[in-house]
């Protein structure tokens, strides 16, 4: 019998199966075209020293019967409709007591009705983020996990064992796995972390901050590119010299990569010859949508992702660009001490684009009755993932101790670091805005961070002007929370307490 089955085997499907077999597991694989299987299996008997741990199945009820009872069933499926097809599809060949695993990137709303409907069929369901794309499902993905912790009993031994592991001792990930060789020991970037949508909702968080990550290294790249003149070996240099330090993350270390790749078709860089023009497939907009529905400020994940929609603007842009004027970029005077500044101001914003990300998961736990361990996420993010970065290490440790941190802003640790960052960071965005060089990311960034530090904010001309149009009524500083008053503009102009 199989120990778990895999059902789906595209990109995600194939790699996680992989590496389930890798771990010992016998895993049971099925798609819907019955030739991918097929074809599966017959690249694996040729090069993965696994392969006697999958067995194939063309019919669903044989898939199914395959897999010992209470059976696991992981859907790696195309997010949305498929996702609920599948799970219709499967239902008649399903006991109590089966957990179902959606490993997709669901909406976790969707997430959310699944579990409460499955439930009453007796059938478990754990919706689970996985981070990693296609290395990190076949060498050890970030693993968040949320259904009922009956549930999570079942199937936590198997992702303990299938995620990346980061050192104890270091926090940074454990490289070095490879077809037939898992990673053995460390600690694994796998967890609960709450009940029915709370595994896809953690993962949305992720993908959200991942685009305000790569918008702000995009940013930075850009700086260093007009202000500081710089060639892209040189640029590839100072990324990589950036990994060396507090910015230490798969994101910085693949930029200093990508800038290094000669253009395969021709003379140059590749990176010079890729459209402008960033695409998505929605989970940013997912996360910008629901700061919005909460009420949280993440103006840098919204900006990140509105970032990605006006470069899709090429022609418009083109156009635009002979049409609007602007100045010249300035010219570094001193290129290395640009360089010195650009680092403390990505750090800087950095951290605010996680404080976001924080304190969106803040109010979404409120709101959906979830729990959130923030220093068990900040924990299961620091391997595997696409956001995995060396100070992962100092979030968890901040809200180690202090599990109640309204915004990891005021952690003691990320103070200091953004007292020492912020002139470097303001310097960074003026040059931008009289370069005329778009730093929306790192602007905004800077913005949140100015208002939240902000004792007084001019937000009481928005009151004044929202009573004066429409009797909306103000709170007023001399008086206690809570307490409205009207000011007749138009009349008596008499001030009315509106209780
Ligand atoms: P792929 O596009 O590579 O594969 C999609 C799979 O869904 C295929 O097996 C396909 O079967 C199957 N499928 C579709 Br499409 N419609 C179906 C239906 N109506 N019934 C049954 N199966 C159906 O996607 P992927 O990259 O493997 O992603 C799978 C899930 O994992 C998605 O939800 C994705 O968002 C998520 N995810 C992806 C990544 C990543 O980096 N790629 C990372 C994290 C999460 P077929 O072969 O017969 O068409």
């Amino acid at each position: 019998m199989a120990d778990i089955g895999v059902l789906g085997l595209g990109v995600m499907g194939r790699n996680l199966s992989l590496n389930l077999a890798d771990h010992g597991y016998v895993t049971a694989v099925f798609n819907r075209h019955p030739e991918v299987t097929d074809r599966f299996l017959t690249e694996c008997r040729q090069r993965e020293p696994s392969w006697p741990r999958l067995q194939g199945f063309h019919e669903l009820e044989s898939f199914v019967n395959a897999i010992e009872r209470p059976r696991r069933i992981v859907l790696l499926v195309k997010a949305g409709d498929p996702t609920d097809l599948t799970i219709e599809n499967l239902l008649p060949f399903l006991d109590p007591g089966d957990i179902l695993i959606d490993g997709g990137n669901a909406h976790w709303l969707d997430t959310i009705r699944r579990e409460r409907e499955l439930r009453r069929r007796e059938i478990l369901f754990v919706g689970s983020g996985i981070s990693g794309g296609e290395t990190g499902a076949r060498f050890g993905p970030s693993l968040m996990a949320g259904g009922s912790l009956e549930a999570w009993k079942r199937i936590e031994p198997v992702w303990l064992d299938i995620a990346a592991k980061v050192d104890p001792k270091t926090g940074d990930p454990i490289e070095g796995a490879a077809p037939g060789k898992p990673v053995r020991g460390g600690e694994p970037c796998a967890a609960w972390v709450g009940e029915n949508g709370a595994g896809h909702y953690v993962k949305m968080v992720h993908n959200g901050i991942e685009y305000i990550d790569m918008q702000l290294i995009a940013e930075s790249y850009w700086l260093l590119k007009h202000l500081g003149g710089f060639d892209n070996a040189t640029l590839a240099d100072i990324f990589a010299h950036w990994n060396q330090g507090d910015l230490a993350s798969y994101l910085v270390a693949i930029t200093a990569e990508i800038l290094r790749q000669p253009d395969p078709a021709g003379e140059g860089y590749l990176i010079d010859r890729i459209l402008d023009a960033a695409g998505q497939k929605g989970t940013g907009k997912w996360a910008a949508g629901s700061a919005l529905d909460l009420g949280v400020p993440a103006n840098a994940l919204a900006e990140a992702v509105f970032a990605r929609f006006l470069s899709t603007l090429v022609e418009q842009r083109h156009q635009a660009s002979r049409m609007l004027d602007g100045p010249q970029p300035l010219q570094a005077n001193d290129p290395d001490a640009l360089t010195r500044q650009l680092e403390r101001c990505l750090y800087s914003a950095k951290i605010c684009a996680y404080a976001q990300g924080f304190q969106l998961m803040q109010a979404a736990q409120e709101e959906y009755g979830w729990h959130f361990d923030f220093a068990t996420i900040a924990r299961i993010w620091r391997g595997g993932c696409i956001i995995r970065a060396r100070f992962l290490n100092r979030i968890a440790n901040a809200f180690e101790t202090a599990p109640d941190l309204a915004n990891l802003l005021l952690a003691e640790d990320f103070r200091r670091v953004l007292s020492e960052g912020h002139s470097a960071w303001r310097r960074s965005v003026a040059d931008a805005a009289l370069s005329g060089l778009p730093v929306p990311a790192l602007a905004s960034a800077l913005a949140y961070y100015d208002s939240y530090r902000s004792e007084r904010l001019p937000a009481n001309l928005i009151q004044a002007q929202r009573d004066y149009f429409g009797a909306h009524a103000y709170e007023r500083v001399d008086r206690p929370r809570g307490e409205f008053f009207h000011f007749d503009w138009h009349g008596s102009r008499q001030e009315i307490c509106s209780d």
